[in-house]
């Protein structure tokens, strides 16, 4: 989409000379500040207020060393970050992600879409992330122990309850997560709900560990139900084998669709008999090995090599939820000629430009991922109120909460694009939903 707005355009040349070598992070805000054209056209009062001159700077960036002793005595040292990106509608919020990919880019990339995310749930949070170019792959469990406390030491100073909540996202689970938290009780002799996604025995939330699979189904019933269709009897192929694949798998099924395929970063399964998810549990929620170990044990389904190839296999509805820019134009295109209709997103930003172009072109129904998977952060959002409450709320009680608020979420994304002209294309819809309520907020708060 080419802009037109001279304001936008001078925005988006300051946005690029001020943060080269981020491609990821150029990338979100290009997407957002292109589908709000219509909104700036409408709105001078916001550009006079300057917020999006705000909006696309981060509020606070914490760079820090963590240095952390292996299990040879040998010190080793990563890079730590959390990117405080807009408090203008609640405390920061958002995930910790542990990569070796990681670097500023990253982290601001997800923070900016945390923003807007967070802002269609309907919660008051404001938007930050964190992370580090740490692995945890092959690591020990007192090495990630170490890792996860240095980590912490220094974290602890810039957040808490009602100033900045973490989460977990790629690399970072309950384990991890568990870690942190002791680490930060122990340093600042405080039991809050400074981080959400804890195990259940110290103030975790039930359905917090199945709320962004399960809510990206929910979403996307919600589309294919505006559009006449739904899950029932149709293929579906899911990217990525963690936290959001497994149970977007798990919801999926019970909707009545069949997943075929599984990934990580290797390769990619296909099962046609339809996944065997309490296999893939077993092997990567408790043994924590590769997704080809699966093949072992079912001899109808087959392993490839390399994670590109499982966007070749024929589906309905594909659900990218392993990581960013995971389907590209070329992906794109063969998914279409395939025949699949529906392309809704577990993990952040895993369509390219020109992927997202090729679905917009031949009309597949989109749900973009600010919207599609917000209710991870949703529920964290319910953690929140369970701990600041001192309460504990059954599963039933949380996934009906988490269900309305993914229903709405999708109203807000159709609404707001049919009134600014766009109906049916619900990442402008998102975009611009999540965008009017900062904005206002912003406005009312005067130049911070
Ligand atoms: P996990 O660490 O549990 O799982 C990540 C999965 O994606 C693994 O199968 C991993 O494979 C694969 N993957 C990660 N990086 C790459 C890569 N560079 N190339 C190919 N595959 C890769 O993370 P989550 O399931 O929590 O997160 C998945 C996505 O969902 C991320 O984009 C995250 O930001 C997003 N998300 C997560 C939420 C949450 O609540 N957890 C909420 C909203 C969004 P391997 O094991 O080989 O690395
Ligand atoms: O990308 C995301 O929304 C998450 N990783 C979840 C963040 C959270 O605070 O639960």
């Amino acid at each position: 989409m080419a802009l037109k707005n001279k304001y936008l355009i001078d925005l988006l040349e300051t946005v690029k000379k001020r943060n080269q070598g981020e491609p990821e992070f150029i990338q979100a805000v290009t997407e957002v500040i292109e589908t709000l054209e219509p909104v700036i056209e409408k709105r001078p009062d916001l550009v006079e207020a300057g917020v999006l001159d705000r909006l696309v700077e981060p509020e606070r960036q914490i760079v820090f060393r963590v240095p952390w002793v292996d299990d040879n005595g040998k010190v080793q040292v990563n890079r730590g970050f959390r990117v405080q990106f807009n408090s203008a509608i609640g405390p920061y919020k958002g995930g910790i992600r542990l990569h070796p990919s990681v670097y500023i880019g990253i982290i601001k990339f997800l923070g900016f879409e945390q923003v807007f995310k967070n802002s269609l749930t309907t919660l008051p949070m404001g938007g930050g992330k964190g992370g580090s170019d740490f692995d945890p792959k092959g690591k020990s469990d007192g090495e990630v122990m170490r890792f996860c406390q240095s980590f912490m030491t220094e974290l602890c100073k810039h957040i808490g309850a009602d100033t900045d909540v973490p989460a977990g996202d790629i690399g970072t689970g309950a384990r991890e997560i568990g870690y942190m938290f002791g680490q930060y009780k122990r340093l600042r002799n405080e039991f809050t709900g400074v981080l959400t996604g804890k195990g259940l025995t110290y103030g975790g939330s039930l359905a917090r560990t199945e709320a962004t699979g399960y809510g990206l189904c929910y979403f996307t019933d919600e589309m294919l139900k505006a559009n006449g269709k739904s899950f029932e009897g149709k293929t579906v192929v899911i990217s990525g084998s963690g936290n959001v694949a497994i149970y977007a798998t798990e919801k999926a099924t019970a909707l009545g669709a069949k997943v075929v395929a599984l990934s990580d970063s290797n390769g990619y399964i296909y099962d046609p008999d339809g996944i065997d998810l309490a296999c893939v549990k077993q092997l990567k929620e408790v043994e924590r090995k590769r997704i080809k170990e699966y093949v072992a044990t079912h001899p109808n389904a087959t392993y490839t090599e390399g994670c590109k190839g499982i966007w070749t296999i024929k589906c309905d509805i594909a659900l990218p939820c392993a990581t960013q820019n995971e389907i590209d134009g070329e992906s794109a295109a063969i998914l279409v000629k395939n025949g699949c209709w529906c392309v809704s997103e577990g993990a952040n930003m895993p369509s390219t430009p020109e992927a997202i172009n090729t679905y917009l072109a031949n009309g597949i129904l989109y749900g973009p991922a600010k919207a599609a998977n917000a209710g991870g952060v949703a529920t964290s959002g319910l953690e929140m109120s369970q701990n600041s409450e001192r309460l504990s709320w059954t599963f039933e009680e949380v996934d009906a909460k988490l269900h309305g608020i993914m229903v709405s979420i999708f109203k807000a994304c159709e609404s707001a694009a049919k009134e600014y002209g766009m109906e049916g294309n619900y990442m402008a819809g998102a975009n611009i939903a999540g965008f009017l309520k900062v904005a206002e907020a912003m406005k009312a708060q005067g130049c911070v």
